[in-house]
């Protein structure tokens, strides 16, 4: 039976993959972080926690100690190291901690394994965000990287540090530089789920208005399933490699505010302007969407589309699912669940 450790569990990517590997039979350990309640309801919604075979572990990305430990007693054949301050917007408040989790968090496992065995292999979850201001379009792996927040700097030496490994110490080392996906599972302030979860309440009376920042950045969205089983295909690959993982479509925001009223039913138009702009429920004139300026960024990334021709032909990775079946299966998951 092979084992694999997964860092940060309790996330959406974490809970999927934690999912996915168990359905192929992998005996799992995941981590969470020492807290004072419990943030399981992923792993809880998609029955993770009560399979025989899956291990919830206490333990923190920044702990070198820790994670010689955590390695010892769980002795891995791979690592997925999905651990991370994951939200842009607060990481130009906290750069820092940020630098800390993200950033030296990587560093931190990495060092482990080359203590503990070089044999485990280790998947980096490197960002798109490391394309920032975009050198070129599409991006692909060879793209120049760009950071425009402290999340994709740290991102990027986490990224370089995985490549640094590889080449000084022979160790199995794969990056996933993934664009944006999303899910029902996904956390309520990235602005997918910010979308469906608050019109959804507007549709059941229970929020007036729902407030939105920038709606023309533009975003490659797709299905966190599909992108977790990109993960585990990196590690079952020959050689260890670097990959772009996106669907090659973007949309702004205010298209999927469109498509997340299309799915309640609302009838819309937009009106005005900058920060006066708003999306008006044509049916009883009720504003659905304001903008505030609290929710721009000092700095934005405003492009985003991915080439993932590498993975498909390589690891012959393919996408599922489409932007509207995304959409639609979140819109039900937030009507029907919490
Ligand atoms: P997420 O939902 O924010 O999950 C992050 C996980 O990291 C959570 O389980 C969190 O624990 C844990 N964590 C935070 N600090 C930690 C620490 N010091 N020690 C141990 N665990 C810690 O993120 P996600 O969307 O699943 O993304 C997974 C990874 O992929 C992240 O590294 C993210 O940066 C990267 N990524 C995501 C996307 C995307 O679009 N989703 C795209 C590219 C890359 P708590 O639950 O306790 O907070
Ligand atoms: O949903 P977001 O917060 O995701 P962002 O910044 O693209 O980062 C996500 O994807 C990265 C991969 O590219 C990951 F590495 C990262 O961990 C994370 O999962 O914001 C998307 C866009 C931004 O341009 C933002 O300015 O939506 C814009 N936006 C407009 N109004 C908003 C809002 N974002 C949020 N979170 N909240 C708003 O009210």
């Amino acid at each position: 039976m092979k084992k694999a450790l997964i860092t940060g569990v309790t996330g959406q990517d974490g809970a999927y993959l934690a999912n996915f590997l168990l359905e192929k039979g992998y005996k799992v350990f995941g981590t969470r972080r020492r807290s004072s309640s419990s943030n399981t309801w992923r792993l809880d919604y998609l029955g993770v926690l009560n399979n025989p075979n899956f291990d919830l572990v206490v333990s923190d990305v920044t702990d070198l100690g820790d994670n010689i430990r955590l390695l010892e007693r769980c002795l891995p054949d791979e690592v997925y190291n999905l651990a991370a301050q994951s939200f842009v917007g607060t990481s130009f408040f906290q750069p820092k901690l940020t630098a800390g989790i993200t950033g030296l968090g990587a560093l931190t496992i990495l060092e482990a394994i080359r203590i503990v065995n070089k044999k485990i292999k280790f998947y980096q979850a490197s960002s798109s965000e490391m394309f920032g201001k975009v050198q070129e379009t599409p991006q692909s792996e060879k793209t120049y990287f760009y950071p425009r927040s402290p999340y994709a700097v740290a991102k990027l030496f986490a990224h370089w540090s995985t490549i640094n490994y590889r080449e000084s110490f022979d160790m199995f080392t794969a990056c996933g530089i993934l664009f944006n996906h999303e899910s029902p599972l996904r956390g309520e302030e990235f602005v997918t789920k910010k979308i469906t979860k608050g019109l959804t309440n507007i549709k059941k009376g229970k929020q007036k208005v729902l407030y939105l920042g920038n709606l023309y950045a533009k975003r490659d969205w797709g299905h966190a399933r599909d992108y977790v089983k990109a993960m585990w295909l990196m590690l079952q690959s020959n050689k260890p490699d670097d990959y772009v993982i996106s669907t090659g479509r973007t949309e702004t925001i205010k298209t999927f505010v469109n498509l997340s009223c299309q799915n309640l039913g609302f009838k819309t138009k937009w009106q005005g302007r900058g920060l006066d702009e708003q999306c008006i429920n044509t049916e009883n004139g009720n504003i659905l969407v304001k903008i505030k300026e609290e929710f721009f960024r000092p700095n934005e990334v405003d492009l985003l589309i991915g080439d993932s021709s590498k993975a498909k032909l390589k690891l012959d990775w393919q996408i599922t699912s489409t932007l509207e079946e995304l959409c639609q299966e979140m819109v039900d998951f937030d009507f029907e669940y919490k």
